[in-house]
């Protein structure tokens, strides 16, 4: 029996098999079951000697069967590790990594260098009043330069910002000088779209009020920002100009030298000068106090997607938003 048993284990080639065989020998009804019932119709001596051989045969069957368990378990777990193993030399899937906007890379790229001459940089409302887009910056209804900066109107006579300026007097209003800010965000003006001109587009807008600024600190400070953003031989020049905000007001550009062409030339930013009296007037009125009565303080303001387009070839405004891959993941990497 033990020879049967040992040809019928060795052939199991699953642990089911194997326990149809378990209990074919020693189940319940099993071979060497009915072997030990047949003890007890045995004389004393025969039972003795025939009991001994049993148990003798059913210890040798029970190591074969758990040799046989062992060894089946052992080859089931290494097929399934091989089956489940991790090649890490296997190159990976490639992770599809996303990019920052160009436009907002360079409205971080302004903000760390403001940051960096102590200028908090804070946020306004895109949707604003009549008061704070025009009034209160000294353009009032009449004003011709109101069709300069005509927008889109809602119906319950709030406006979609032409400009940023508006955070100058929401600033003022809320806080106390001396301080110094800058406000990156969107603006929207009706226009004919063309390569130079989009109907919403982005602008920085800043403003310092604190005793004794002048001209020259806005100078300063625009060299600085242009030092920042085009390298140490960058330079600022002031063009008078008109602003109903600003007295004196100024145009202000960058000569700037192209790592790429070579070519150097001026390119206008945007608008500055020393914030008008009018405005500080304005903000008195509204904080019902004269705080601001004897204020001084430059204002700045530039076109984001001009400055863009300058700083990395970009020949029209209108890619920044027509979402072609083709176009924006030229700028995923590093940009300069
Ligand atoms: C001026 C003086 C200050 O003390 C403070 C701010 C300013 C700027 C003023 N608020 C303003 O909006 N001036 S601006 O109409 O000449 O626009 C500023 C810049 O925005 C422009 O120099 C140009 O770079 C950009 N810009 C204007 N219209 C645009 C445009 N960019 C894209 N599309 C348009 N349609």
């Amino acid at each position: 029996m033990v020879n049967e048993a040992k040809i019928e284990i060795d052939a199991s080639s699953s642990l089911n098999e194997l326990q149809e065989v378990k209990v074919k020998y020693l189940g319940k009804k099993g071979l060497l079951t009915a072997e030990l019932k047949t003890l007890g119709s045995l004389e004393p001596e025969a039972r003795k000697a025939k009991g001994a051989a049993v148990n003798m045969v059913k210890n040798e069957l029970e190591m074969m069967f758990e040799a046989r368990e062992t060894a089946l378990k052992d080859a089931e777990l290494a097929r399934k590790l091989s089956s489940e193993a991790l090649d890490v030399s296997l190159p990976g899937i490639p992770f599809q990594a996303g990019g920052f906007h160009l436009i907002t890379r360079i409205i971080d790229d302004l903000s760390d260098i403001y940051r960096g001459m102590g200028y908090a940089v804070v946020q306004g409302q895109e949707v604003e009043d009549e008061l704070h887009n025009f009034d209160a910056l000294n353009i009032p209804g009449y004003h011709p330069a109101r069709d300069q900066w005509d927008t889109f109107w809602l119906k319950d006579n709030r406006v979609l910002r032409t400009h940023t300026s508006p955070m100058q007097i929401r600033f003022m209003e809320a806080h106390e000088a001396p301080f110094k800010i800058v406000v990156p965000g969107k603006v929207f003006r009706f226009e004919q779209t063309d390569a130079t001109h989009e109907a919403m587009f982005h602008q920085l807008e800043g403003l310092v009020v604190g005793e004794g600024i002048t001209l020259a600190d806005q100078k300063g400070t625009l060299a600085e920002m242009a030092k920042g953003l085009f390298g140490s031989r960058a330079k600022v020049r002031f063009q008078p100009s008109y602003y109903p905000f600003t007295e004196p007001s100024a145009d202000f550009a960058v000569y700037w030298e192209n790592p790429r062409t070579g070519a150097a030339k001026w390119l206008e930013l945007g608008g500055c000068g020393m914030v008008h009296p009018r405005v500080f007037e304005a903000v008195c009125k509204l904080r019902n106090d004269d705080k601001y009565a004897h204020a001084r303080g430059f204002a700045f303001g530039l076109g984001i997607e001009r400055l863009a387009m300058i700083k990395y070839g970009i020949p029209d405004i209108r890619y920044f938003f027509q979402n072609d891959l083709r176009v924006l993941r030229q700028f995923r990497g590093n940009l300069d």
